[in-house]
Order: C-alpha cells, then structure tokens, then sequence
C-alpha cells in the first residue's frame, strides 16, 4: 500500500542527480503510477499534441555530435548538404503540416550558430509560419542576445536547444561545443522572452544515473523548459554511434516518467525514435507521460511513422490530439 503514496519530492530547483536516479529506480509500476498521476494533474488525460519538423538547412555541420547523420566530420553517413530553403518553400510545408493536423511547426538547420546575413530570411520564415495560426518553433544552434531578440520579435514561440546528455557524459558525445555553451544559449532565449524546448538523447551508451543527471539537470532549470524532447538514439551509419547497441525500452519507459515527475507542468515529448518502437512501448510513454509527438513522416533526416500509423496507434489507445492554445 505505502508503494502507492507518491514520494516527497524536493522544491523544483533542488533536484540531485541521486534524488532523480532514486525516483526512476522505484518498481516500474509505482513510478508508471505517480507519473500518470502527476499527469492528470496538471495536463487533459488522452491528449497528446502533434509537432511537424522541417529541415530548414540540412548537413555539412561543422560540429561533430556523435549521434549526427549531418555533422560534416562524419563521412559517409549519405547526407548530402543543402542551403538554407527560401521561405515560400518553407510556409509551404507549413501549410501541409497544419492541414496534417499539427499545432506546432519546427524548424531545423544543421549549423553550429546561425549567420547574421540568415537572420532576415529566418524572421520571415517565423512571421509567416505564425500568421498561419501555428506555434512556432526554432532549432538552429548557438544564439546571441541579438539573434535572441531578433527571433523573438519575428514571433518565435520555442527555441530548442538540447543539453543531451548528462554533463559527466557529454564528453563522450561532443567535443565541439562545451556544456556551458548550451546553458549559456539557453540563457539567452530566456531572457528574450521565448519559450524553451529543452532535452537530451536517450541510449547513447550513458549508464541509468547518468540518464537521471540530465533529468536533473533539467528540471533545475529555473524554469524548467516548458516542452522537453526525449529522443531515442536513432542510430545513423557512418557516426561515431552507429554500432551502440539497442536500449532497453522499459528504460525509455522510466525516463519519460522521472521527465514527467520532475517537470510536472512542462510538455514531455517522444521525440525520435518513433519509427523504430513498438506500439506497446509508445502506449507505455503515454502512460508514463508522455504528452507530444513529431508528426510527418520525417523528422530532420530519419523517418518517422507515417500517418496511418499514428492515427491507427491514437485509435486503439484512445488518444487525441491536443487543440492549438490559445494566443
Ligand atoms: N544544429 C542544431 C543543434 O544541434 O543545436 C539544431 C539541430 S540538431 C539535429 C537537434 C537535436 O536533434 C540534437 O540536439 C539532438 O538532441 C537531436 N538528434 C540529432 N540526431 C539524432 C539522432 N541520430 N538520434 C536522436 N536524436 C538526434
Ligand atoms: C529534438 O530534440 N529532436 C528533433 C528536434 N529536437 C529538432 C530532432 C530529431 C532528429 C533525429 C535524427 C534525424 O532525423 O536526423
Ligand atoms: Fe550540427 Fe546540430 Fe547535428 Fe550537432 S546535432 S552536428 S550541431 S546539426
């Protein structure tokens, strides 16, 4: 019976990475249970709401995250560079991913920073895209205060920058850009006002505590993001991380729940990953939690479930998608 009772939980800014990791090794049933709860506490049961993703500017990356098809350190991962789109192209695909049913539209580009002579280009990409009635969103690297600005008076609603992993891990992982700079980063879209996308990638070969420091390291986040994106290794031949092996999907399952504890009011995202997990284990990231998706059938430069898939999966679990909120 005790097993039921929630945990007693620090304030939000106090949590270890040993209180976290304490939290997601409790039996898989009694932290599937505290998560739904907090869940329906804070969120509408049974919604989930739907994200479509553009690669704005594909490949040649100067930096050289291990896990990345689009790193230009990583030869032979067959993905070929492109310029930044024109943004006629990109309210386009817009278009078709409102008319798919997505409420938030995010946009992508494979740069370590974005340049100044981009920044015109890309405001208007944001205004446009937002007068179509969606939620904005951005992913394009290291931002300064400018640029911070900049987006957010363009109308920017989220700017994703990920931390990844745990900071004991990230060496392993990337080398090119220091754990400070993406909290700096993150500062930055803060201070301008913008909402913040925030996580990390799960199965990188990390050991369970150290998948418990980046949830830590989140949820410290004063305040934690408002949207956290959990990604599935999608492993990608020609990187570093091609061969790691498989993760266990019940530890998917634990991290999206200890997300979902910890960040109660923030949306928890099954991000990639997707296209290579079964139905039951995305049922069981519902259950736990999860509240988001990408929709469409790619995501920057891997598939994604195509949406038959996902409309028959929402079907048999009872799912909806999650209305636009109100401006
Ligand atoms: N270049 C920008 C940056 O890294 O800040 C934005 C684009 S980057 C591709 C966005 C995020 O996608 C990364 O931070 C990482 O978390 C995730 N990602 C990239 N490749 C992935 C993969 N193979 N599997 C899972 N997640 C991945
Ligand atoms: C995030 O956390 N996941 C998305 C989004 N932010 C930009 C990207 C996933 C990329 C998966 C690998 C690929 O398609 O290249
Ligand atoms: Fe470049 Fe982003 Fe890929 Fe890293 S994750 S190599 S910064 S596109």
């Amino acid at each position: 019976m005790d097993q039921a009772i929630p945990v007693t939980r620090p304030a939000p800014a106090g949590w270890t990475t040993t209180t976290v990791q304490a939290l997601m090794a409790r039996p898989l049933l009694d932290l599937l249970f505290e998560a739904q709860s907090t869940h329906r506490r804070h969120f509408t049961a049974n919604e989930v709401q739907l994200s479509t993703l553009l690669s704005i500017k594909t490949g040649g990356c100067p930096e050289d995250c291990g896990y990345c098809s689009q790193s230009a350190r990583h030869a032979g991962t067959g993905v070929e560079a492109t310029r930044l789109m024109a943004p006629a192209e990109v309210l386009q695909a817009a278009r078709q991913a409102k008319a798919d049913g997505a409420t938030r539209f995010c946009m992508g580009a494979a740069w370590r920073n974005p340049k100044q002579r981009d920044m015109p280009a890309l405001t208007e990409m944001v205004a446009q895209v937002r007068d179509l009635g969606l939620e904005t969103c951005m992913t394009l690297g290291m931002l300064d205060a400018d640029q911070a600005d900049a987006l957010k008076a363009a109308g920017l609603d989220y700017y994703n920058h990920n931390l990844d992993t745990a900071p004991d891990f990230y060496a392993n992982v990337v080398t090119s850009r220091r754990y400070q700079d993406r909290l700096a980063t993150l500062r930055e879209v803060r201070q301008a006002g913008m909402r913040v996308c925030c996580g990390g990638i799960i199965g990188m070969g990390e050991s369970r505590r150290q998948r418990a420091g980046l949830i830590a390291q989140l949820a410290n986040l004063d305040p934690a993001p408002e949207s956290v994106p959990i990604n599935q290794l999608v492993p990608i031949a020609g990187t570093p991380l091609a061969d790691t092996p498989a993760l266990d999907p019940l530890e998917l399952v634990r991290t999206v729940a200890t997300a979902r504890i910890c960040m109660p009011d923030s949306m928890v995202r099954l991000s990639a990953g997707r296209q290579e997990m079964d139905d039951a284990t995305q049922a069981l990231c519902f259950a736990a939690g999860a509240n988001s998706i990408f929709t469409g059938a790619r995501l920057l430069t891997t598939p994604n479930p195509q949406a038959d898939r996902d409309r028959d999966l929402f079907e048999r679990l009872g799912l909806r998608p999650m209305s636009v909120p109100a401006r």
